[in-house]
């Protein structure tokens, strides 16, 4: 298999997230790569290559024109305002107020952001286009007839909506994926999210649209982050109703438990017949992961990795989250040895 990968990532390297009240070290942080790139190394699960660069018309046709010229220049207005620290949003057009742009730095990052644990620093956004490049880059090769593929991105990105970043996510990478395997003539896409957190960024995109199919199993919103998206009666709207399909599990789940919607999942994802597969590959469902309450072990990784092949689908492996950094290199390469059955 095919890993894609930038070292441009290391341009986003935030020294604060907001977490418990206090501003912490990132949990996403660049020596999350490390570990993945060396156990594909070491497992020799394939060659590592660098993203082509497809500009900026992709993320345009997802997401908000508006929303990206805001994150090419929020640095830097930052800066503008003589501001210290990493920029932050305080401040939300929240139930009642107006949901009008405003001009101000500070206004600007409350409009477009979802979750203030995710700051905005210099080289943010530098990393966020390498990441939507290496995704691209990836759905690029299944166009190009490889079977299977791993974008390995950071920035992650199942949590960027049309217009909004937060929960570590700039540009919805995943989504990015299958819209390029759309206008390169596939008819249909699932993306499956495995990742801890429910992709409310994916969701949001695609909304309304029957040409991709979106799955998540992940932390119910009622306990966990996002919070407010994820819920199991959101199931699409308009031509989209019936194309998106939330799975919502309590803390404490164990694989066992996991799995049960996981095997729905796979029978949906059959039934859609779509020509292409792309996982949103999160292992914050580690049972050691720090910020997650999932109980899944390092060889359940393999396990599910294998099922996943019995799709039999060009499937492109997109990563999202992953914290236990001493483990995330080998949960990862676990999903991606188990799918190719090894
Ligand atoms: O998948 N999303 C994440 O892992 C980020 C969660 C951020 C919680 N504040
Ligand atoms: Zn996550």
């Amino acid at each position: 298999m095919i890993t894609v990968y930038s070292e441009d990532h290391k341009l986003r390297d935030a020294k604060t997230e907001l977490a418990g009240g206090e501003l912490v070290a990132p949990f996403e942080k660049p020596s999350r790569m490390d570990f993945i790139v060396d156990q594909v190394t070491v497992t020799e699960l394939g060659e590592i290559r660098a993203p082509d660069d497809f500009g900026l018309e992709p993320i345009t046709q997802l997401h908000d024109s508006e929303y990206v010229e805001f994150l090419a220049e929020a640095w830097g207005l930052w800066q503008e305002a003589g501001y210290q620290g990493e920029a932050i949003a305080t401040c939300w057009p929240a139930r009642r107020m107006a949901q009008r742009k405003p001009t101000d730095i500070d206004g600007l990052l409350g409009y477009y952001c979802l979750a203030a644990e995710t700051s905005i620093t210099a080289g943010t956004y530098q990393a966020a286009l390498a990441s939507a490049n290496v995704a691209l880059s990836g759905a690029e090769l299944l166009n190009k007839g490889e079977l299977n593929a791993f974008s390995l991105c950071r920035p992650p990105g199942h949590h960027a909506a049309i217009d909004m970043f937060g929960g570590y996510c700039f540009f919805n990478n995943a989504g990015l994926a299958a819209q390029h395997l759309l206008n390169q003539g596939a008819g249909r896409v699932a993306i499956f999210d495995v990742d801890y957190h429910h992709g409310n960024g994916t969701q949001d995109i695609f909304y309304i649209r029957d040409d991709v199919l979106f799955l998540s199993i992940h932390a119910h919103p009622a306990q966990e982050f996002p919070h407010f998206l994820g819920y199991a009666d959101e199931n699409g709207e308009a031509k989209g109703k019936g194309f998106n399909i939330n799975y919502p599990l309590y803390r404490g789940a164990n694989f066992e438990q996991w799995l049960e919607p996981f095997n729905d999942a796979l029978n949906q994802i059959q039934k859609y017949s779509p020509d292409a597969l792309i996982i949103s590959l999160g292992v914050d469902t580690f049972e050691n992961d720090p910020i997650s309450y999932f109980k899944l072990q390092s060889e359940d990784f393999i396990t599910y990795g294998n099922y996943l092949a019995d799709l039999n689908l060009p499937t492109l492996f997109v990563m999202e989250g992953g914290y236990a950094v001493e483990e995330i290199g080998i949960n990862t390469v676990n999903v991606l040895k188990g799918f190719e059955g090894r």
